[in-house]
């Protein structure tokens, strides 16, 4: 459905474009979006073949949101949505839908993946390199990666060993017929709840290896009537009334997670209502949390405690230990299985290994962030002038939805780069003051929040700060990104030659 033609290189100044938009996801889309109405022009390198980034490519059975529809959407693009929590494929045929409407598709090259950005000194340009050896050239990049697309497979003995089929969550094969198998889950994460139960409708035998219980509270999904969906089509209140309610719950629900994690106990006393599905004592125990609701992310499901009470599926704590060559060891036994399938999330706190930046004078995104990922507001670090992140460190989310935090962002890199256009400027770099007060004021945050609590998880780096949640409440993130402040900024107007693209 992608039209052939393409938006092609500004030959003038010898730049593929103004801005380079590395992504073509959610955070992406509306970073293009943003560039449209502020009159800036872009295009967008994506290494999938489609829009919809992680919507594109987590299909496994029973991929689902966790957020309510009507607020995993743009706020600037509602949608019919068929129900309370939309299913990957109706989030997919969003994203493509959107791209359609806003003429995006012309501005994205598809099947490039971009594996380097290095700054060029004299010329105050980013130079981009990609996986064929194809360069691009543009002002100012933005990285709208994305934090969860890498899969992250566990550290075990034996893991090549396997001679079934495996299979990550982020990557399934739907060629695989998988009736009739006897299969292993290794998670028990956001990606696990949600296979789990369509895994127990197939399998002959279902092993669930769990190293630590998740806190699941059950979902309110249901389908939309048609007059419900009539309503919010046709009605501009009922629809931000809706998702204003949604909003307002959600972020009532922050005071657990960021103010007080004693608030959380609340939660657990539904989540433990809801444990009670699981008819067998011994499993019902194996399943019950020992660590604070919100630790780790609060999951919502209500088909996963129930697969637990058919005959064909069992819990294996304890962790894994071994893998062989036909079967998954947990606890001293053996569990022989045809297929292994990996629900082991991403890899996320050590992104500056995912990619090669360099700033100015050579200087690694490595070196940056030594001790740690950070910059000011997620968005800019120093030394890396013309360069913007979405979905950056201290920006993802655990309590609301992750789109109100991207259009926030967009919003702002799109003023910076207005204000870039308006005066002239061939460089915006962040100063370093700002930068450090910034990662001041997370890890303060962060210290009172529940991710602190005691527990393990994605959230917190090797030396246990939270460099990737946001720790405060959404709506403190869209005041403080709210209006671009040049004053944390320092900028250069000197008007190089620039070379052309060879
Ligand atoms: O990954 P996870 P995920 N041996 O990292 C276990 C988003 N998401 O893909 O808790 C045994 O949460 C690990 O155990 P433990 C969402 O932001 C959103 O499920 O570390 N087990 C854990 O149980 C989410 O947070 C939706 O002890 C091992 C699991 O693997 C993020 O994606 C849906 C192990 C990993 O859980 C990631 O979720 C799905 C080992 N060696 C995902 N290593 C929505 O609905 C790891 N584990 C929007």
């Amino acid at each position: 459905s992608q039209p052939a033609t393409q938006v092609l290189a500004n030959t003038a100044t010898g730049l593929d474009a103004s801005v380079l938009i590395i992504g073509a996801g959610f955070s992406g889309m509306a970073m293009a979006i943003a560039l449209q109405k502020a009159g800036v022009d872009f295009i967008m390198l994506e290494k999938g073949s489609d829009v919809g980034g992680t919507w594109r490519d987590n299909v496994y059975p029973g991929a689902a949101c966790d957020v309510p529809s009507h607020m995993y959407c743009y706020s600037f693009e509602p949608n019919r949505w068929s129900r309370s929590f939309a299913a990957q494929p109706e989030i997919f045929d969003y994203t493509k839908n959107v791209a359609q409407k806003y003429q995006l598709y012309p501005h994205v090259r598809f099947n490039v993946e971009v594996t380097g950005a290095h700054y060029n000194d004299d010329n105050c340009t980013w130079q981009v390199d990609t996986a064929s050896g194809q360069q691009f050239r543009a002002r100012t990049v933005v990285s709208a990666r994305g934090a969860l697309h890498i899969p992250s497979y566990p550290n075990i003995k034996g893991l090549h060993d396997f001679k079934g089929v495996t299979m990550h969550s982020a990557k399934w094969d739907h060629s695989v017929d998988l009736q009739g198998k006897r299969i292993a889950v290794i998670g028990t994460g956001a990606s696990a709840i949600q296979v789990v139960p369509e895994m127990a409708k197939v399998a002959s035998e279902l092993y669930v290896f769990q190293r630590t219980p998740a806190w699941v509270l059950p979902k309110a999904d249901f389908a939309f009537k048609e007059e419900t969906k009539d309503k919010y089509e046709k009605s501009l209140l009922a629809r931000k009334w809706y998702r204003n309610k949604i909003y307002w719950i959600l972020e009532a629900s922050a005071a657990g997670f960021v103010i007080d994690p004693r608030i959380m106990k609340y939660g657990q006393k539904l989540a433990y209502k809801n444990l009670q599905r699981v008819k067998d004592e011994t499993t019902r125990a194996a399943l019950t949390p020992n660590y604070t609701m919100g630790c780790k992310r609060v999951l919502l499901s209500n088909n996963y405690y129930p697969a637990f009470n058919q005959d064909n599926v069992r819990l294996v704590g304890g962790g894994v230990t071994e893998i062989t060559e036909n079967s998954v060891k947990a606890n001293g036994q053996d569990y022989p299985v045809d297929v292994i399938i990996y629900c082991t999330g991403f890899d996320v706190t050590n992104q500056a290994n995912q990619f090669d930046i360099t700033g100015k004078h050579g200087k690694s995104i490595q070196t940056h962030w030594k001790n740690g990922m950070h910059a000011y507001l997620g968005i800019s670090s120093y030394d890396f002038p013309n360069a913007f992140f979405l979905l950056g460190p201290n920006t993802g989310l655990g309590h609301n939805s992750i789109i109100f935090m991207i259009e926030s962002q967009a919003s702002y890199i799109a003023q910076a780069l207005k204000y870039m256009k308006k005066h002239k400027l061939n460089t915006l770099e962040v100063k370093q003051e700002a930068e450090d007060g910034f990662v001041r004021e997370m890890q303060k945050q962060s210290d009172k929040s529940v991710w602190k609590s005691g527990c393990n998880s994605w959230y917190l780096d090797e030396t246990g700060r939270n460099t990737t949640l946001w720790p405060s409440f959404t709506f403190m993130y869209w005041l403080k990104t709210r209006s671009f402040d040049p004053s944390r900024y320092t900028s250069e107007k000197k008007l190089p030659r620039l070379n052309p693209i060879k």
